[in-house]
């Protein structure tokens, strides 16, 4: 019934939209200046008639009085349908249709200042359908954001060009977070609005006040990550969230009735949101949902109904207009049906002084926000500051070196994750802006610590999140939190998890984020809950992905390196790869230098001449140690290299590399993973000593038997090699 009922809404709304902005005359009665930075309508005409009114300032080129809202909704059109043209790639069809929302968001909400981009308390917009990115580009030109210009426009998709496919974090101010994978915008800014909460209640009204809206589709609203962070926004009740769905009804193979029924009020609904509708090419009507879902105290989501591609008058209304140019004949047909007579890449001068008029409106609030931050007493300020610089504070550095050496003389036998919530208590103690977290396996993660208290709908004020069942989420947040600033999360799951979070982790090694992932139970090692739980080619997948820094420290002092090794390396996420099962401390000696820095040292040098050389990481380290007694037994000079984080190896000048891997020799490698990748380091599959099928469910030490990953194998394949 519901889908009958969806059909009929759309076909009906595509012949005959409630308001058509494509016949409307613009032009007449317009108002002069204005006191106010909101547009103001008149009443007596149809809303999208309604000539906007904004404070002009004495140099604006305006001719006050000659633009309309259709005017600056079509200025974004034109921009879209132009640039993929002329790219002869892109996606037409949505920022066509979300055009009309688009001048709205940012002439009447919208709180920005185009130059100074990066202001603490700008609201933040996320286009979370990506794929529409030439809206986005459009208004940042429009609105004078100075990284883009009208070439930039020109140059969408070419390579070097500021305005790639897909937004990307990075290419230019206003662009807050890289887009494209459907979904993770939505996410994000679910992490972007929980941080404007947390940094609200830690520092008050006066200097964090600002709203996150999304642009989402139905490719955002019909993948699984949007159901995750949909519920846990509306379980926190982040009532800063505003949701802007582009409900036109159509995807890339067509009809949405093809493939989803959902009827999404109630969805959100259900999960505690505030709702409601709008027709989205009405301003009005969207501008009075925006009002209204600013008050509500809970999250919310605006259905806008809209058309796709509006203004191409054969395509509008179908998957025609989602990702292909239009082409010349339909481009030249919707400058007709737009009232749209300039050439391409050419604003009308009057037109571009309003949207720029509209971009310095934020000005006055942004100078306003100043003056609140001064008054601020110079304590707060201070921290205020201090947190959003993202610098570790001072003394760091010195409690982890206490924290190591103290390690180092007590030699305990932990799991590596219990290691890392030692040094985890160390840290978060000296670092208040790092925000912990896990996905339902707090006592399993080991991820909460005395000094980070759980945040709940009620106070925000606390620094541990309980994420719930919510992995993708939970790192896609993670990924928000980061992008806000303030924050420097970390969040757990099991390893072999990672897998449902992974195009998120994608996402903030591409960002250059400081996120860290707290993988525990890191191998066959965590027995008996078996080849489900127990990771085998999660480790090689995860270093295949650039910019991500793969830590499988060996000890707890390698463990507590590790760590500050994520928190310093700012443009760098972190996956800390952790045992469930004890190991020994190997480190015994104390040194303030981070040894881990290097990314692999010899941890036992060979008893003379080195003959072979064993590589291994984390748990497995022990086990070539103990090779090595067998080898040094039988007169084989033998090394063992710990390789606790291969990419910052790969960062080493080659003589360091050269001298560690051993000139001479043979060598091996044993981790008890899958055997892909040892190849980089001279080490061919057969001298691996790892896993080549998935594991089984038994007791550990049945387990390390069964799969030959034991001091005996190790010792037997450099023999083989002699
Ligand atoms: C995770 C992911 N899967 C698939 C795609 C490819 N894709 C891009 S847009 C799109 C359809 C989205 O439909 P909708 O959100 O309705 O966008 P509209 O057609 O309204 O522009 C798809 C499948 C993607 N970008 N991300």
């Amino acid at each position: 019934m519901v889908r009958g009922r969806k059909k009929t809404l759309h076909r009906r709304y595509i012949n005959n939209p409630p308001t058509n902005p494509l016949t409307a005359t613009y032009g007449d009665g317009m108002l002069p200046t204005l006191t106010s930075g909101r547009c103001i309508t008149a009443t007596d005409a149809p809303s999208h008639r309604r000539p906007c009114r904004y404070p002009m300032n004495s140099e604006s080129p305006t001719k006050a009085g000659t633009v309309s809202h259709n005017d600056m909704a079509n200025a974004i059109r034109a921009l879209s349908m132009d640039a993929v043209q002329v790219a002869n790639s892109g996606h037409p069809g949505a920022p066509m249709g979300m055009a009309d929302i688009t001048t709205v968001l940012f002439t009447r909400h919208l709180k920005f200042d185009p130059t100074n981009p990066q202001w603490p308390d700008r609201d933040r917009f996320v286009l979370s359908n990506g794929h529409a990115s030439m809206l986005l580009y459009a208004v940042l030109y429009l609105a004078g954001y100075r990284d883009m210009t009208i070439d930039e426009i020109k140059n969408f998709r070419q390579l070097g060009s500021r305005t790639a496919g897909h937004p990307e974090y990075g290419h230019a101010s206003g662009i807050e977070t890289t887009t494209g994978p459907l979904g993770q915008g939505l996410a994000n800014a679910v992490g972007m609005a929980l941080a404007e909460r947390m940094m609200n209640a830690r520092f008050g009204d006066s200097v964090v006040d600002h709203y996150t809206y999304v642009f989402a589709g139905d490719g955002c609203l019909m993948e699984g990550i949007s159901h995750e962070a949909i519920s846990l926004a509306g379980h926190l009740g982040l009532s800063k969230l505003i949701v802007l769905f582009d409900d036109n009804g159509i995807s890339i193979d067509g009809d949405t009735d093809l493939t989803v029924t959902d009827d999404q009020i109630a969805r959100f609904a259900a999960s505690g949101w505030d709702v409601s509708s709008a027709d989205g090419h009405d301003p009005d009507a969207i501008d009075s949902a925006i009002t209204a879902a600013k008050k509500t105290g809970r999250p919310s989501l605006i259905a806008c109904r809209t058309v796709i591609g509006f203004g191409a008058p054969n395509k509008q209304g179908t998957s025609a207009t989602h990702g292909a140019p239009l082409g010349d004949d339909e481009i030249s047909a919707a400058r007709e049906k737009l009232g749209w007579p300039h050439p391409p890449f050419e604003i009308p001068e009057a037109i571009l002084g309003v949207w720029r008029t509209a971009g310095q409106a934020g000005g006055k609030a942004h100078a306003a926000w100043k003056e609140k931050l001064a008054a601020l007493e110079e304590a707060t300020r201070e921290s205020f500051e201090a947190i959003l610089s993202g610098d570790l504070p001072a003394n760091t550095v010195v409690a982890l070196n206490a924290h190591k050496s103290q390690i180092s003389a007590d030699a305990p036998k932990w799991a590596t994750r219990k290691s890392s919530q030692e040094v985890l208590e160390v840290l978060t103690e000296q670092v208040p802006a790092m925000i912990g977290g896990s996905a339902d396996l707090t006592g399993s993660n080991n991820t909460k610590t005395a000094a980070t208290v759980p945040i709940s709908v009620d106070d925000f004020g606390g620094r541990y999140i309980y994420y719930g069942v919510r992995e993708h989420a939970m790192a896609a947040v993670m990924n928000g939190m980061a992008l806000h600033g303030g924050f420097m999360p970390y969040g757990g799951t099991f390893l072999t998890f990672t897998d449902y979070c992974r195009p998120s982790i994608r996402l903030s090694a591409l960002m250059r984020l400081r996120v860290v992932y707290v993988m525990t139970h890191d191998s066959i090692g965590l027995g008996e809950d078996g080849p489900t739980h127990q990771p085998v080619e999660h480790i090689a997948s995860l270093r295949a992905i650039p910019n991500l820094n793969v830590f499988r420290p060996a000890d707890a002092v390698e463990t507590a390196e590790c760590w500050l090794l994520a928190l310093e390396n700012i443009t760098t996420p972190s996956v800390l790869v952790l045992t469930r099962q004890g190991v020994p401390t190997i480190r015994t000696e104390h040194t303030d230098e981070n040894l881990s820095a290097r990314g692999a040292y010899v941890i036992a040098d060979a008893d003379g001449a080195r003959q072979a050389t064993i590589l291994a990481t984390g748990s497995e380290v022990k086990i070539a140690l103990a090779a090595r007694e067998l080898l040094q037994a039988d007169g084989i000079a033998t090394a063992v290299v710990t390789m606790p984080c291969w990419e910052l190896f790969d960062q080493q000048p080659e003589a360091y590399r050269a001298e560690v891997l051993g000139k001479a020799g043979t060598r091996v490698a044993v981790e008890a993973a899958a055997c892909f990748g040892w190849a980089r380091y001279g080490v061919g599959e057969a001298k691996v000593i790892g896993m080549r099928s998935f594991g089984a469910s038994a007791p550990i030490a049945d387990l390390y038997d069964h799969f030959g990953i034991t001091p005996q194998a190790v010792a037997d394949a450099v023999r083989a090699e002699l």
